[in-house]
C-alpha cells in the first residue's frame, strides 16, 4: 500500500510557505565605509564595527551562469556576509517563519546571513561576483541541504 507521509509533508510544506510573513531585513542589511579619491574607491569592513564575527574563511562566486541557481540550505552554526562585489544577484532568506528576497548590487552593502537561515542566489547578473566572509571553516556537517529538515530544526531551535 502506497504510504501517505511524502504526500502529508509536501501539504503541509505548502500549508508552512503561505503562512510565511515577510522578514524584517533592515537589520540584516551593513552599510559599508567608502573612501573614495581622485585614485578610485576603498571599502572596508573590519571586526566588530561592520563585522558581528571574526572572519575564518572567505571565498566567492563567480562566473554563475544565467538562469543558475546556488545555495539551498542552512547552516546550523555558520554566520555569513554576503556583498556584489560586482554585478547583482538576489538573496531568499527564510528563517522558518518569515522569508524576504533582497536584490544585492552595491560592494557598499552587507549582507548578514544568521544561522539557521535558509538560503538561495538567483538571478546573477553577467560577470556578477558573490563574496563570502564566514564565520567558521567549511564543515559540510554544519550544512542542512533539506528544506524540510530546516523546517524542523528552526522550530525546535524556536521553541
Ligand atoms: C553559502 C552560499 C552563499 C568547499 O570545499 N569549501 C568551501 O568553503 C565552500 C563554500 C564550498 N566547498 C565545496 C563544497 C561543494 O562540494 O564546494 C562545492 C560547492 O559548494 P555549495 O554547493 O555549497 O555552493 P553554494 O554556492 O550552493 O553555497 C555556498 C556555500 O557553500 C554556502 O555556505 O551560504 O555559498
Amino acid at each position: 500500500m502506497l504510504s501517505l507521509i511524502p504526500l502529508y509533508s509536501a501539504i503541509q510544506l505548502c500549508v508552512d510557505n503561505l503562512a510565511m510573513k515577510p522578514m524584517n531585513t533592515t537589520e540584516l542589511l551593513i552599510d559599508l565605509p567608502g573612501v573614495i579619491d581622485s585614485r578610485g574607491e576603498l571599502c572596508f569592513l573590519q571586526y566588530p564595527d561592520q563585522l558581528p564575527f571574526q572572519v575564518n574563511r572567505v571565498y566567492y562566486l563567480y562566473n554563475v551562469g544565467t538562469g543558475m541557481q546556488r545555495g539551498a540550505h542552512a547552516h546550523r552554526e555558520l554566520q555569513q556576509v554576503m556583498i556584489a562585489l560586482n554585478g547583482a544577484f538576489d538573496v531568499l532568506l527564510d528563517d522558518g517563519t518569515s522569508r524576504n528576497t533582497i536584490h544585492l548590487d552595491s560592494c557598499y552593502t552587507g549582507l548578514l546571513i544568521n544561522k539557521m537561515v535558509w538560503r538561495e542566489m538567483a538571478n546573477f547578473t553577467p560577470g556578477a561576483i558573490c563574496l563570502v566572509l564566514a564565520s567558521m571553516r567549511y564543515d559540510e556537517s554544519d550544512y542542512i541541504r533539506n528544506y524540510n529538515d530546516f523546517l524542523a530544526a528552526a522550530r525546535d531551535a524556536q521553541q
